[in-house]
C-alpha cells in the first residue's frame, strides 16, 4: 500500500486524533495529513460532501471513516508488516472495548476536556466558545467550569486510581503484559497523557508523580515508544484541502461493498433499503451537523453512504454505536 492511500484529517492538539496517530506511528504505516482548524467552518471537509464536524477523520482509498472507534477497527484489520496492535484473545479484547467505552461513552474525556485551564489562549477567543457551545449544546460558560471543577477533579482522580491501583499495580510496563504498547494501552492512556501535558489542567500537589508513580513512569514510557517509532518512519506529507480531495476521489475503494442488513432494527423500522438518502449523525456530540448521502451498507458494525464530493463521490463510513441514521426520502436530491 502507498503512503497516498491514507489520509487523516486532524488538528495536532486534538486528543482523539492522537489515538490515531499513535497507533499509525506504532505500526509504522505511513499515511498523509490534511491540518484542519480547532473550529468550524471546515471547508476542506466540505469539498467531501461531509458535514460531521468532529475530529479526526480518517480516508482510506476512496473510503472515509468516521469516529476513531471505527477508525481504529479499520486500521486494525490492515495487513501490513508491523504487527497488529490488539489482542487476539476475548478477554483482553474485552478489556480493550471497556478501557474505549470508559474513556469515550463514560465521560473521562469530557471531564478532562471541562479541565482545560480557562485561561487558555484559545478558550478565552468567543468564536471558539461559540462553536464549542453549538459542539456540545451546552453554553460555554468559564464561571460555570470554575464552579464544577473540584468534582470535575475528582472525578479525573478517579482514572488515574484505576490505572495505578489495578492494571499497572504489579509493575507491569503494558497493560496487556505485552512485549510494547498495545491497543488496550492507547485506550487507557490517552486522556491522562492530554491533561498530564497541560499545564494548569490539574494540580501538581494531588496529581504528581509521587502520588501516581506508575501512571507516570507508563505515560512517559508510551510517549518514548511514540517518539521512536516516528524516528523509523518518515513524516506524514502534508496536503492542502484541495490535494486530499483529488487523491480521495481519484483511488479505488478500500473496503467491499457490503449490503443493507433487512433485519437491523432501524432498517426494519424506517423500510430502508440501497440507494435510499439517509441522515446519518452522532448522538452526543457535534450532533447538529448532519450528513445526507445515498445508502450503500448497512450493517450491526456500520453504516456506510455515498457523498457528492468535489471531482466524484466518496463512500463515507460511520460506526452504529453513537450514531443515528434517518431515511430522508427515496427521491430526495442531494
Ligand atoms: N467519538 C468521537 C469524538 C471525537 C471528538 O470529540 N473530537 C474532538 C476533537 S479532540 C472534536 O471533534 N471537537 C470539536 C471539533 O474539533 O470540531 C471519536 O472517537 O472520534
Amino acid at each position: 500500500m502507498a503512503t497516498e492511500d491514507i489520509v487523516l484529517y486532524h488538528y495536532f492538539y486534538s486528543p482523539y486524533a492522537r489515538r490515531i496517530v499513535w497507533y499509525l506511528a506504532l505500526r509504522g504505516i505511513p499515511y498523509s495529513q490534511c491540518l484542519q482548524p480547532p473550529m468550524m467552518p471546515r471547508p476542506d471537509l466540505a469539498r467531501l460532501g461531509i458535514a460531521y464536524r468532529r475530529i479526526p477523520i480518517l480516508s482510506i482509498g476512496r473510503d472515509v471513516y468516521l469516529d476513531t472507534r471505527l477508525q481504529l477497527r479499520k486500521l486494525e484489520e490492515l495487513p501490513w508488516p508491523a504487527p497488529k496492535l490488539a489482542s487476539s484473545k476475548g478477554d483482553e479484547q474485552a478489556l480493550e472495548r471497556l478501557l474505549e467505552s470508559l474513556a469515550v461513552d463514560s465521560g473521562v474525556f469530557s471531564t478532562a476536556a471541562a479541565l482545560l485551564p480557562t485561561d487558555l489562549p484559545l478558550l478565552q477567543d468567543p468564536a471558539f466558545q461559540k462553536d464549542r457551545s453549538d459542539f456540545t449544546g451546552v453554553e460555554f460558560s468559564a464561571e460555570g467550569l470554575q464552579r464544577a471543577r473540584p468534582e470535575l477533579l475528582r472525578e479525573f482522580a478517579g482514572m488515574f486510581e484505576l490505572l495505578e491501583t489495578t492494571l499497572l499495580a504489579d509493575g507491569r510496563d503494558w497493560v496487556l503484559k505485552t512485549e510494547g504498547p498495545g491497543l488496550a494501552d492507547i485506550e487507557a492512556v490517552w486522556p491522562v497523557h492530554w491533561m498530564v501535558g497541560i499545564p494548569g489542567a490539574l494540580p501538581v500537589k494531588q496529581f504528581s508523580p509521587a502520588v501516581y508513580p506508575k501512571v507516570y513512569a507508563w505515560i512517559k514510557r508510551f510517549n518514548d515508544a511514540v517518539v521512536a517509532a516516528k524516528k523509523n518512519m518518515a513524516e506524514p506529507r502534508t496536503l492542502s484541502g484541495e490535494e486530499a480531495a483529488e487523491l480521495i476521489t481519484k483511488s479505488a475503494f478500500h473496503d467491499a461493498q457490503g449490503s443493507v442488513d433487512a433485519e437491523d432494527f432501524v432498517v426494519e423500522a424506517q423500510g430502508l433499503k440501497n440507494g435510499d438518502v439517509v441522515t446519518v449523525s452522532p448522538t452526543d456530540t457535534g450532533a447538529s451537523k448532519k450528513d445526507a448521502g445515498r445508502l450503500v451498507s448497512m450493517d450491526k458494525n456500520e453504516v456506510v453512504f455515498e457523498t457528492k464530493a468535489e471531482g466524484g463521490s466518496v463512500r463515507v463510513h460511520a460506526p452504529r454505536h453513537g450514531f443515528r441514521v434517518r431515511m430522508r426520502g427515496t427521491s430526495a436530491v442531494l
